[in-house]
């Protein structure tokens, strides 16, 4: 890790501008550490620009920075760095990166353990978020975690970590969360935003999804379905569907959660586990990824009810080969 963080300083120092990257779909942990590196970045004199294909999901707009986030790349505008938060490939960045020539120096931070290292600096580390090893940037460097630095790096924590309920979480992570107390993070304020700011659209969305909830005869996989139609006729966008799926795996016995969705002419599957099944091994077998507890896959062009099967088919035959029996 150390060698890591002084190729990534000395990368830092010699720079003048930065393009930083979130990848699609972005959640908590993404964003956040996105402005955060931006805003460690300017302490430097690195002028950033923020990139997020899909913009930023309505709760994390009190960030600061989070305005100036954009969905498009500045055509032709060349970078001395472009830094990926949180994408375990490329592709995840998504959108219109061009092949080549955007930037001198590609850095790619990220905590997914099947990231495939494609940048000239790696920065891959297991730990509960992809803030934590921002967190780890910013202290290498010595720069000042300002009130917004730490809001955007414990939103990015607690969304990871399911607000320090999941195994992920470590007495690192809390350490950490320690220091970005200590800067003036208020942790009743942040939960508010984050967990109890929904809209009418998300909680209606949900209840009709909810209604599509299926079990597995086993009673230890749960699924459900979110629609065209339910997200039109509920007004939804994707980022409304935030949650659900660990709704589903809250219910007692559930030891895979998936939640399937029609968005943009695709299938997106999300899974969950909750201690036993790698749901991101399961994700590979479709063309996906992720983390153990929390994967999920995106079919280009597959009928929902085809992709329901295929998908049920293989979580049902991965719990019957493993030890894992209720
Ligand atoms: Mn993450």
């Amino acid at each position: 890790m150390k060698e890591t963080l002084t190729k990534i300083k000395k990368a830092i120092k010699g720079a003048q501008t930065a393009l930083l990257a979130s990848h699609v779909d972005p959640d908590g942990d993404s964003i956040g550490s996105m402005l955060a590196t931006g805003m460690i970045l300017s302490q430097f004199g690195v002028e950033v620009d923020y990139y997020s294909k899909d913009g930023v999901p309505r709760i994390y707009r009190f960030l600061q920075e989070s305005g100036k986030v954009k969905k498009k790349i500045t055509a032709n505008k060349r970078y001395d760095l472009l830094i990926t938060l949180d994408s375990s490939d490329i592709k995840r960045v998504g959108g219109d990166l061009p092949e080549t020539g955007l930037a001198k120096l590609v850095i790619n931070i990220d905590h997914h353990p099947d990231n495939t290292k494609f940048a000239d600096i790696n920065f891959v580390e297991k730990s509960s978020s992809t803030a934590e090893l921002v967190y780890y940037l910013a202290k290498s460097l010595k720069a000042k975690i300002a009130l917004a630095v730490a809001e955007c790096l414990y939103v990015a924590i607690i969304t990871d970590t399911g607000n320090f309920r999941y195994e992920n979480t470590s007495a690192n992570t809390l350490a950490i969360a320690e220091d970005l107390l200590k800067a003036g993070v208020s942790p009743p304020e942040i939960t508010t935003r984050i967990y109890d700011t929904k809209s009418v659209a998300s909680i209606r969305v949900q209840a009709a999804a909810l209604s599509s909830l299926e079990i597995s005869p086993e009673r230890n996989v749960a699924w459900a379905t979110a629609t065209k139609e339910m997200m039109e006729k509920n007004h939804a966008k994707a980022e409304d569907l935030v949650g659900l799926v660990d709704q589903i795996r809250s219910i007692d016995g559930i030891e895979v959660a998936i939640l399937f969705r029609e968005e943009d002419g695709k299938v997106k599957v999300n899974f969950r586990s909750k201690s036993k099944i790698n749901v991101s091994e399961i994700a590979r077998v479709f063309g996906g990824g992720g983390h153990m507890r929390a994967a999920g896959v995106i079919f280009e062009n597959k009928a929902i009810e085809q992709a329901k099967d295929e998908v049920i088919k293989e979580v049902l035959k991965r719990i019957k080969a493993s030890k894992y029996l209720v």
